[in-house]
């Protein structure tokens, strides 16, 4: 993918969630919300070393890897309005959206819950279309479930096309990482299954797209599954109404310092970009948004009968 395209994905995640911030905060959206605002190179960098035929599972902050797959604003913005043209009709809202037309296996309101899925899906990748990954993003929280023990493990003695990326953002709701674990860097865990680990400044998407190559390249060739390490920042808190008043301020303004957006914009400009180049990117991508809104808002309500349709029950 080029540098731009690049450079466009990361501000259609910003843009969208700063849209949707602001109609949470005027309560004109129903639920809750996890922005994704600050860990845009991740996404980005990783799905841009993967092909519309590879599949990713995410988590429940999950906006940035829906748009980085490819999907489609105007449906995840119905969505979030709990509209019947969004991505479940509607009924599943910014935590499960999925668009299995772009391998996008699904947000997951279960924390490490996507894991054991991505391995599901190595596995069958592996019987029926060997040439294509799966891409695992979770948290820091997510590391010290057992479903990435076990999914790793499983991925590793199998050798899997699966990367394992691992979106460290320092916490897990408000507990810090140095509380509930003894290593600083979570690649570290790699070697206790056989893989190899890697940790890559997460807000750099030069080099987390890098990291990924290597990785792909290492699936496809179907040498097994690489964990990746993307340290990050999340820049509001964990979800709708938290503060965030557990992280020291001096962290909070080191890491809005090192915006990922902004830094590559300079470095963008740095290379000979125009700068109007960029400002008509930032323009088509504000109309975007301001379309998506526009179908969300335009579009109908799910009907009252329609309420137990596409839902498993158990009775
Ligand atoms: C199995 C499970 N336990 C607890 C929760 C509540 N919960 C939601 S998000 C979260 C923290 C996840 O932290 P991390 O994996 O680091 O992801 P981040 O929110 O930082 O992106 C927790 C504990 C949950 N949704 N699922
Ligand atoms: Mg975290």
């Amino acid at each position: 993918m080029e540098d731009i395209e690049m450079y466009k994905k990361m501000l259609e995640i910003r843009k969208f969630e700063e849209k949707v911030y602001d109609l949470f905060t005027q309560n004109l959206i129903p639920g809750t919300m996890h922005l994704y605002m600050g860990e845009e190179a991740v996404a980005v960098g990783v799905c841009a070393a993967l092909t519309p035929n590879d599949f990713i599972t995410s988590t429940h902050r999950g906006h940035g890897h829906c748009i980085a797959k490819g999907a489609s604003l105007k449906k995840m913005m119905a969505e979030i309005f709990g509209k019947k043209t969004g991505y479940c009709k509607g009924k599943g809202g910014s935590m499960h959206i999925t668009d299995k037309n772009i391998g996008m296996l699904g947000a997951n309101a279960v924390v490490g819950g996507a894991i054991p899925i991505a391995v599901g899906a190595g596995l069958s990748c592996k019987l029926k279309y060997p040439e294509r990954v799966t891409v695992c993003f979770f948290g820091d929280g997510a590391s010290n479930q057992g479903t990435f023990h076990e999914g790793i493990n499983m991925a590793s003695v199998w050798d899997l096309p699966v990367i394992f990326v691992c979106e460290n953002n320092l916490y897990a709701m408000g507990t810090r990482q140095s509380l509930v674990m003894n290593i600083e860097d979570i690649s570290e865990r790699a070697a206790g299954y056989g893989i190899p680990g890697a940790t890559v400044d997460g807000n750099d998407v030069m080099a987390v797209y890098q990291e990924a190559q290597r990785a792909v390249t290492r699936a496809r060739n179907g040498d097994g599954p690489t964990l990746i390490e993307c340290k990050t920042y999340r820049h509001k808190g964990h979800s709708r109404f938290d503060p965030a008043k557990y992280r020291p301020q001096e962290e909070v303004a080191e890491w809005m310092a090192r915006d990922p957006i902004e830094s590559f914009r300079y470095k963008l400009l740095d290379k000979g970009i125009p700068e109007e180049f960029l400002h008509k990117i930032e323009s088509t991508v504000e109309t975007e948004i301001e379309e998506a809104v526009e179908f969300a808002e335009e579009s109908p309500l799910p009907e009252p009968e329609d309420a137990l349709k596409d839902v498993w029950v158990v009775e």
